[in-house]
């Protein structure tokens, strides 16, 4: 069949929206239209180039909502006409990982999905012959997609798309470092680095967990008043004052827990060392390019600090993201408020324009 898809051709260039031809689903394969799909600053890195993994030409995207249209033999726990939020971290609950209780990061496709193929090692999508990369398993850029049957969330059917989008990455990554990684118990202090559309989520999983203090670090000052409205408690800019100095005082001596949702390696070591002395936390969801690398004196850690990350926010997509479609719907969490502007897929570049300028919390393509 034929689709339509932004396509990323190249490193630092805008996507081109072209006609795509789409090869139907194989064995243990799903055909999905998607119906609406977030941008993610994760596409924006693969895109600049930064990614050790970004391969061109490729299919970008992976908050999807949408619709399986049809279905590959020995598919069994999704039909035509089920709704679905693809999964860029999948869950076959076979592999050692799935039965591991530790973790979240299915292996059981891990290799081919960051090679831009499908598990047969192919890919499904072509130009005149020329095969065009899936990204992260998933390629929600495209309106037609296919994806394993492991790496779909089946969904309720009265939960908008344009709004359940977002789950498929930013509010289960947010959402779920306070929650499920971090268990984050009530009356912490916590410490929130980047306010976008990561950082806000995780705001608001504080605030959902009990947190006593939640404290937002961003050189944007207009995140001051939405990350309020999600349950922060006190803002500091690090232009408009020393922020380790700021943190130490409202939280009697560092924070029992911080997140770093940024993706630069100076921010992750602040978020380290804000911590409390003897058992704070730090969570690095931001993603850093090739070559980065984190530092510290060992002596934060040799004094109880701890340093850990987390990925989709330690949620097995197949079994937690249905529960957090539940949520949204039963008014638990707020997703409405951080969809900034919506545009049809003509317009996807400027998505990313809004995200590089600090205009858009999350942008929401429709088809
Ligand atoms: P975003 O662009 O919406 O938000 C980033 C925020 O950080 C912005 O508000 C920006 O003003 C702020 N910021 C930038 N530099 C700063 C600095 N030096 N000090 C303080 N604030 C600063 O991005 P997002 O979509 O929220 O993604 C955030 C990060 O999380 C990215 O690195 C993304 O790749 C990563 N991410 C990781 C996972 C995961 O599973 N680990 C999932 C999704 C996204
Ligand atoms: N490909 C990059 C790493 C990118 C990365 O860390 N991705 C996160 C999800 S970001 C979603 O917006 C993730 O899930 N990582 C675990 C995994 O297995 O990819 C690189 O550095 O090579
Ligand atoms: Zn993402």
């Amino acid at each position: 069949m034929k689709t339509k898809a932004a396509v990323a051709f190249k490193a630092g260039a805008p996507l081109s929206i072209e006609t795509v031809d789409l090869e139907g689903p194989k064995a243990g394969e799903v055909l999905v239209e998607i119906i609406a799909t977030g941008v993610c600053h994760t596409d924006a890195f693969t895109l600049s180039g930064d990614d050790p993994e970004g391969a061109f030409p490729a299919i970008l995207g992976h908050e999807g909502a949408g619709i399986v249209r049809d279905v590959g033999a020995g598919v069994t726990s999704v039909k035509p006409g089920d709704h679905v939020i693809p999964l860029y971290t999948p869950e076959c609950r076979e592999c050692d990982y799935c039965l591991h209780p530790k973790t979240n990061l299915c292996q059981a496709i891990r290799e081919t999905q960051g090679q831009g193929l499908m598990p047969d090692g192919s890919s499904r999508f072509s130009i005149d012959g020329t095969p065009i990369l899936h990204y992260m398993g998933c390629s929600t850029f495209s309106n037609f997609t296919v994806l394993p049957e492991i790496a779909l969330a089946k969904v309720r059917e009265d939960a908008p798309f344009d709004k359940i989008c977002y789950i498929g990455c930013g509010v289960t990554t947010g959402v779920g470092a306070v929650a499920f990684d971090a268990k984050v118990e009530p009356g912490s202090n916590v410490v929130v680095f980047g306010l976008g559309g990561i950082g806000l989520n995780v705001i608001q999983g504080a605030r959902m967990v009990g947190a006593n203090k939640i404290i937002g670090i961003d050189l944007n000052n207009d995140r001051a008043e939405i990350g309020r409205q999600f349950g922060m408690t006190d803002f500091l800019n690090p232009n408009e004052c020393d922020i380790m100095e700021g943190i130490m005082d409202l939280t009697n001596g560092g924070a029992d827990y911080s997140f770093e949702c940024i993706g630069n390696v100076n921010t992750m070591r602040q978020a380290l060392e804000c911590c409390h002395k003897g058992w704070g936390e730090s969570i690095i969801i931001g993603v850093a390019g090739a070559g980065q690398e984190i530092s510290t004196r060992p002596f934060q850690l040799v004094t109880g600090r701890v340093w850990r990350g987390s990925a989709f926010g330690g949620a097995r997509g197949r079994t937690d993201v249905p529960k957090i479609v539940d949520w949204y719907m039963d008014g638990k969490i707020n997703i409405d408020d951080l969809i900034t502007h919506k545009m049809p897929l003509e317009d996807i570049n400027k998505a990313f324009d809004l995200m590089h300028h600090g205009e858009s919390i999350r942008s929401v393509v429709e088809f």
